[in-house]
């Protein structure tokens, strides 16, 4: 069987993909998509990647998967890797689905305004007033996630690791400040325990330094 393909950055969400591939054992190749250098608007890129966005993956078949929830749902449904995620019949499938759509679709749109404010207000005076109104609108996320968390510690399914916790830490180590998530321990508490995990220690801590070098690149496109 051919390998897959991640088309994936070194600042971008991709790193959340390969974190899936770790995960699963699954093997893939990498190609590298600078986002600083504008490569993902490039016309090679563009013609691999129906949105111009990262990450895009190829299967082994060579369809094109694009949207990293999308992505990562594919790869654990495929492998059947019902450790991550729970299978259609199994109960705890219910609130999998609803808390996965509830980050991919509230969550991250928000940290996504929050990295580029500048695309979304008319008169640049707005873009810290975006910033600050992004970053609360993530938070107020966080402390949905936190409650939902508090009823089924330590993990969002309760006792059992699943690929949302995967997907909640990652979006965490985006907040700049720990201050900002002090509030909510059961969040708190997940986070920790995901970051213990042995396959992902190194790429979580690596995450984290990565997050802290882009805020110094100031991109603007
Ligand atoms: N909804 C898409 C968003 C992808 C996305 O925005 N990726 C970022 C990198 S993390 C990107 O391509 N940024 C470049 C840009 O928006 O111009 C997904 O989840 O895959």
């Amino acid at each position: 069987m051919n390998k897959y393909k991640l088309y994936g950055g070194y600042y971008t969400r991709s790193r959340l993909t390969e974190m899936v591939f770790i995960e699963g054992g699954i093997d893939y190749d990498f190609e590298d998509i600078n986002i600083v250098n504008k490569e993902h608007l490039s016309p090679e890129y563009l013609e691999i990647s129906p949105t111009g966005k990262v990450p895009t993956m190829i299967t082994p078949e060579g369809t094109v998967v694009y949207e990293t929830p999308g992505i990562n749902l594919y790869l654990c449904e495929r492998h059947q890797l019902t450790h991550l995620v729970p299978s259609p019949n199994d109960p705890d499938r219910a609130r999998f689905l609803s808390g996965y759509f509830y980050v991919a679709g509230e969550l991250e749109p928000a940290l996504k305004r929050f990295f580029y404010p500048y695309r979304y207000v008319r008169d640049p005076s707005d873009i810290e007033w975006m910033r600050q109104k992004s970053l609360q609108d993530s938070i107020d996320c966080f402390s949905v996630i936190n409650t939902l968390l508090q009823a089924e510690t330590p993990y969002f399914l309760g006792d059992r690791y699943s690929l949302i916790d995967m997907c909640i830490t990652y979006w965490a180590t985006h907040i700049d400040s720990d201050e900002l998530l002090e509030e909510f321990p059961a969040l708190l508490q997940c986070i920790s325990l995901v970051k213990k995990r042995p396959c992902l220690q190194q790429r979580l801590i690596a995450l984290h330094n990565m997050h802290i070098e882009y805020k110094t690149l100031n991109i603007k496109h």
